[in-house]
């Protein structure tokens, strides 16, 4: 009886520890509400309005108070900043979430790195990609949490050309919790458990 509820706890904080696995910590540089004030964010497009001139775009560019987001022409070719985040150990895997606009469309690529180490490539947006519409990408990058210091980290885009005006709405880095012990593992664990504790409680009626 002992040895089934010990594996019906340990299931059942297996099953929760899966559970919170995910995001530990988080870093926020920008502000999450596409490009300019209070926009919004349709997928694959700049946010509200009419956007049919360059100057459409320079008009919404209120400037936010963080640095290098939200801005045109402030942010073109290679940019670097600095974000900062707790990184205890625990996580495995990290994220770099960026939201960006008008990015690598002239034929030229950039290298993406987190504190000097490449972790990939943003590549030149395809011909049917215009300049002035459907330029705003969702990019997501994932590497190993070692790369990420405990305190300041740089985040860097290299350009490999030059000339090429963007803009960033937001940069997020993450710390994505360890699946130590992964659902389906767990919850044959938890099942036994119940199971057994079900068989001893009918083993005691009879
Ligand atoms: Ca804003
Ligand atoms: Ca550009
Ligand atoms: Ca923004």
């Amino acid at each position: 009886m002992k040895r089934l509820v010990v594996s019906l706890v340990a299931g059942a904080i297996a099953i929760g520890s899966s559970a919170q696995a995910g995001v530990i910590a988080t870093s926020l540089y920008g502000d999450v509400d596409c490009f300019g004030t209070n926009q919004v964010c349709n997928d694959g497009v700049r946010g509200s309005g009419t956007f049919s001139d360059f100057n459409d775009f320079n008009a919404a560019m209120v400037a936010d108070s963080t640095p290098l987001t939200d801005r045109w022409p402030d942010v073109f070719d290679s940019q670097s900043w600095e974000q900062s985040i707790s990184n205890t150990g625990a996580a495995t895997e990290a994220s770099l979430d960026l939201r960006v606009w008008a990015m690598a469309d002239i034929g030229n690529t950039y290298d993406v790195q987190v504190n000097g180490v490449s972790v990939g490539t943003i590549d030149t947006v395809t011909a049917a990609d215009t300049y002035l519409a459907q330029q705003v990408r969702n990019l997501t990058f994932l590497f190993s949490a070692a790369l990420v210091n405990d305190g300041v980290n740089t985040i860097s885009l290299i350009n490999d050309g030059s000339g090429d005006n963007w803009s960033l709405d937001f940069s997020r880095l993450s710390l994505l919790g360890a699946s130590e012990v992964p659902l389906p593992a767990a919850l044959p664990l938890f099942l036994m458990g119940l199971a057994g504790l079900g068989a001893a409680r009918r083993k005691r009626q009879s």
